[in-house]
C-alpha cells in the first residue's frame, strides 16, 4: 500500500506551480495520511501561500507535509513509494539513481499542466521508457473531460461552497473578516487576479462608466500596477478603497488560498489566471474571465481556445459569444468595453451554467484520488 511520497516543485514566474503542489501534497497528506515530501525550489515564492514557512531552513514541516529547500545536491535521502515530478521540473539525476537503486522501485509520474486540448487524451497516462535508469515514467494529465486525470478537489471543498454560497450569514461574517463592507442591493462583486494587463484601463474605465454599481476586489498581484495606474496613484495599501464614477477598487492583501477560495466563492464574477486559480474559479460555480499565462508566438491561444470551446459546449450561442468575446478582449484579442457589457448581460445565464459546469468537473472525480487509482492500478 501507498505510504509516502515526493513531490517535486519548481517555481517559475512567481508563485507558478507552487500553487498546484501546495494544494495536492496538503490533500495528499490530510486526505490520505501520506507521508508527503514537498521539493520547493524557491522559498521565498512559496511564502505568500504559506505564512509560516521559514525560508532559511533547508527542511521543515508544515501543516502535516515536509518541506525541503530543493537546491544543490540532495540530502542523502531514500525516496518514497511515489514520486512526483511536477510539469517536467526534471529530477535531479542523483535523486533518479537513487530511484533505480531501490529493491521496490517508485512509481515515477510526470503530473503535467492542465490542458483541454484534445492530444492531452492521447497522452493521458501514457508510458515512458527511461532506458538509463531502467524505470518507466508515467505523464499524468489534469483536464476537464472524462478521458483525463480531473482536477484537484478537495473532499469538502463543494459541500463548503454550497454551504457557504447559500448562507448569506457565513458571506457576512467573510466580509467582515477581510475588513471590506457587504455588497449594497444591485450591486456587481468581482474579484480581480491578472498578470499585467493592457486592457485593465479599459476594463475599469467600462465599469466605471456602466449602469450599476461594481466593487472590484483587488488582491495585490502583478496587475495592480495597472490598476492603481488608471486610478492615478502611485500604489496603495490593503485596506484602501478608491471610487471612480459606478466604480469601487477595494485593494486587498495576498490572503491565504483558503481564503481566496471564498472570495471566489463570494464573489459574482471572477478574473483567474495562470492554472490553480483557474480551477478554483471552476469550482466557485461563478462565471469567470482567464488571464492565460502569455507563451511566445501566441502557444498560449489554442489552450485557450480549447478550454473556452468545451466549457461552451452546452451553453447558448448569445452566451458563449459573450464569454468568447471577453475572454480573448481580455488576453488583448478585441475590445474590451463592449465586450464587458455583452458578458454582463448574460450573467444569469452564464451564472446557471458555471453551476452545471462544475457538476459536470465533480462527476470526473478528482485529481488526487485519480491519481492514487492510476498508482494502484500499475503497481
Ligand atoms: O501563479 P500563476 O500565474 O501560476 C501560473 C500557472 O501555474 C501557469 O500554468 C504557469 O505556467 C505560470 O504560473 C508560470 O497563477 P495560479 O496558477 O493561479 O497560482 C496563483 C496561486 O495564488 C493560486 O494557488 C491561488 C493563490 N492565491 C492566493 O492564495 N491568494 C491570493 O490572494 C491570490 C490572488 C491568489
Amino acid at each position: 500500500m501507498l505510504q509516502s511520497v515526493d513531490l517535486f516543485c519548481k517555481v517559475i514566474d512567481n508563485y507558478g506551480d507552487i500553487g498546484v503542489c501546495w494544494r495536492l501534497a496538503r490533500q495528499l497528506q490530510q486526505e490520505y495520511g501520506l507521508q508527503v515530501r514537498l521539493w520547493v525550489d524557491d522559498l521565498d515564492s512559496f511564502l505568500p501561500l504559506c505564512p509560516e514557512l521559514r525560508t532559511e531552513l533547508p527542511q521543515q514541516q508544515c501543516r502535516g507535509v515536509d518541506i525541503f529547500h530543493w537546491q544543490g545536491p540532495l540530502p542523502a535521502v531514500t525516496p518514497h513509494q511515489l514520486v512526483i515530478e511536477a510539469f517536467a521540473c526534471d529530477l535531479p539525476p542523483e535523486f533518479v539513481a537513487a530511484m533505480a537503486q531501490q529493491p521496490d522501485k517508485p512509481i515515477w509520474i510526470n503530473l503535467e499542466y492542465l490542458s483541454a486540448e484534445p492530444w492531452v487524451e492521447d497522452c493521458h497516462q501514457m508510458a515512458s521508457l527511461q532506458s538509463r535508469w531502467a524505470l518507466t515514467k508515467y505523464f499524468f494529465f489534469p483536464g476537464v473531460s472524462p478521458a483525463t486525470g480531473g482536477l484537484l478537489c478537495e473532499r469538502e471543498l463543494l459541500s463548503q461552497r454550497r454551504q457557504f454560497q447559500s448562507d448569506p450569514a457565513l458571506q457576512a461574517e467573510f466580509w467582515r473578516l477581510l475588513g471590506v463592507p457587504l455588497p449594497q442591493a444591485g450591486e456587481l462583486r468581482v474579484s480581480l487576479f491578472a498578470y499585467e494587463n493592457r486592457a485593465a484601463a479599459r476594463l475599469l474605465h467600462a465599469m466605471a462608466v456602466g449602469g450599476h454599481p461594481v466593487t472590484c476586489m483587488l488582491p495585490l498581484s502583478r496587475v495592480a500596477g495597472d490598476v492603481f495606474a488608471w486610478l492615478g496613484v502611485e500604489s496603495a495599501q490593503p485596506g484602501q478603497k478608491f471610487e471612480r464614477g459606478a466604480l469601487t477598487v477595494q485593494v486587498l492583501p495576498f490572503v491565504e488560498q483558503r481564503v481566496y477560495d471564498r472570495l471566489l466563492w463570494a464573489c459574482d464574477i471572477n478574473f483567474v489566471r495562470g492554472e490553480d486559480s483557474l480551477v478554483r474559479a471552476q469550482w466557485a460555480a461563478r462565471p469567470f474571465i482567464w488571464h492565460i499565462y502569455p507563451q511566445d508566438e501566441g502557444a498560449h491561444w489554442p489552450k485557450l481556445d480549447a478550454l473556452q470551446q468545451r466549457y461552451c459546449q452546452q451553453l447558448d450561442g448569445a452566451a458563449a459569444a459573450a464569454l468568447r468575446g471577453l475572454w480573448h478582449a481580455w488576453n488583448q484579442q478585441g475590445e474590451i468595453t463592449d465586450a464587458w457589457q455583452q458578458f454582463c448581460q448574460q450573467q444569469v445565464v452564464l451564472g446557471a451554467h458555471a453551476d452545471q459546469w462544475a457538476d459536470h468537473l465533480a462527476g470526473l472525480g478528482d485529481l488526487a484520488a485519480n491519481l492514487l487509482h492510476f498508482c494502484k492500478k500499475i503497481s
